[in-house]
């Protein structure tokens, strides 16, 4: 053995017999006198994930397609109620059978008595009745064919005394000097009332009908009540028979 390998291997040997003789001491903190005294050993493992960063910039590339339309959302919440719509048409009468019939028979009742109790005004005020017939006259003369229209527009007829009694009830209303509902203008001498009935009843002063000037068609009942055949287009009292 060489001089130099005897030198090493003896310095070896005093070197652990050094290390070997210290205790440790506990209270040093655990510095590996290795890492400073030894070699390097192999790479740890890696380390657990960091935080999470924060969130990038948004990024500079060219926008994609647009992708398709979403699914149909849920349904919404109701609505708040709307305002009052407007007034409707008035609706039709109920239906009640008994009781309309209840009530139209109270009202023609009422309407009757209503009715008959206005024809006594008008006959004691004015007119005169006589069986159905109530004769009124307006005061006011008139031809014999503005007696017949007027007669006619207050839905009534010219006065026709069928008898004595409505004769008598004709002058009572009149006085006289009216014109009755009697003409022979179609057939001289063949009088008949204004439906074309020939007159039963005949009431003529004397000498009458004598068709005076060939020019007396119409009739006229005298203050006396007694009849005279005179001229249409004279002008008489209106009296007019209302059926009643
Ligand atoms: C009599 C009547 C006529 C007329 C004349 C004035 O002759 O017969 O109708 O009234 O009088
Ligand atoms: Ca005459």
């Amino acid at each position: 053995m060489s001089l130099f390998l005897s030198l090493s291997l003896l310095l070896l040997s005093v070197v652990i017999t050094t290390y070997s003789a210290i205790e440790p001491d506990e209270s040093l903190p655990k510095t590996c006198p290795v890492v400073t005294c030894a070699s390097p050993g192999l790479p740890g493992r890696d380390g657990r994930d960091g935080l999470k960063g924060e969130k990038g910039e948004p990024g500079q590339g060219p926008s994609g397609i647009q992708g398709p339309p979403g699914k149909l959302g849920p349904q919404g919440l109701p609505g708040f109620p709307g305002p009052p719509g407007s007034r409707g048409q008035k609706g039709d009468p109920g239906v009640c059978p008994k009781c309309d019939d209840d009530q139209a028979v109270l009202e023609r009742e009422a309407l009757r008595s209503e009715l008959d109790r206005v024809k006594k005004w008008l006959t004691f005020a004015l007119g005169k009745k006589v069986g159905r017939k109530l004769y009124l006259t307006n005061g006011q003369r008139m031809t014999f064919d503005s007696v017949k229209a007027e007669c006619s527009h207050f839905q009534a007829s010219m006065a026709v005394p069928m008898n004595a009694e409505e004769n008598e009830a004709i002058l009572y209303v009149t006085k006289g000097d009216a014109f009755l509902g009697i003409t022979d203008k179609e057939k001289e001498g063949h009088f008949v009332d204004l439906t074309g009935r020939p007159v039963t009843y005949q009431n003529w002063n004397a000498h009458e009908p004598n068709n005076d000037n060939s020019g007396e068609d119409c009739v006229i009942i005298l203050p006396k009540g007694k009849w005279n055949d005179i001229s249409c287009s004279s002008s008489y009292l209106a009296v007019c028979e209302f059926p009643v």
